[in-house]
């Protein structure tokens, strides 16, 4: 029984054995410090841009939300990773506008609509994705514009993870993404 457990670990990882033995002791020791350094710094950045860029509730991490500037009606796009079980958006809310709905973009005949709907899924260890031409958060009748540059806190209702309120940044009006933005410079309403 012992020598089958010792066979197959051997079998199992022949090459990480084999390179590690061959590279040399001072190179080997080289690189785990520069991996170690470099999760250090990963996770020093992911700390500094938590606040702006990415917002955690429940098993759910909000990224990259963002709008297109526009001076009466706009849609907001984010993405919801889950790191758990099934979740769903089933509403939002936004000082910003008189009224805020979820929509989804379809393509029917050929002709581009955007209709109401109930809820967004965001499946079990998975990701639900909002972006122009498809779900996205609509804010109806706005109280001032959107302005380039600023941002705008707009809540969200989770049937699971409950509510959490994130900060969209407003994008110029032709934008097709918010992730090449720099948060940092993002001035709050
Ligand atoms: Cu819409």
């Amino acid at each position: 029984m012992m020598n089958n457990m010792t066979n197959q670990t051997n079998t199992l990882y022949p090459t990480s054995k084999t390179s590690i033995s061959r590279m040399a002791p001072m190179a080997a020791l080289v690189l785990a410090l520069v991996v170690a350094l470099g999760l250090v710094v990963s996770n020093l950045v992911g700390i500094a841009s938590a606040q702006a860029a990415e917002v955690k509730v429940g098993s759910l991490m909000i990224k990259d939300a963002w709008a297109r500037g526009t001076p009466r009606s706009g849609g907001a796009f984010m993405t919801i990773h889950n790191m758990g079980a099934a979740d769903e958006l089933i509403d939002a809310r936004a000082d910003l506008a008189k009224k805020v709905q979820l929509h989804r973009t379809v393509s029917e005949g050929g002709i581009m609509k955007m209709k109401h709907v109930s809820g967004i899924p965001v499946p079990a260890k998975g990701m639900a994705t909002l972006k122009p031409g498809s779900y996205h958060v609509m804010m109806m009748g706005l109280n001032k514009p959107m302005k380039p540059g600023q941002s705008f806190p707009l809540t969200l209702v989770f049937k699971q993870a409950g509510e959490v309120t994130i900060q969209v940044g407003i994008m110029k009006m032709g934008a097709t993404g918010g992730h090449k933005m720099d948060h940092k410079k993002m001035k709050k309403n």
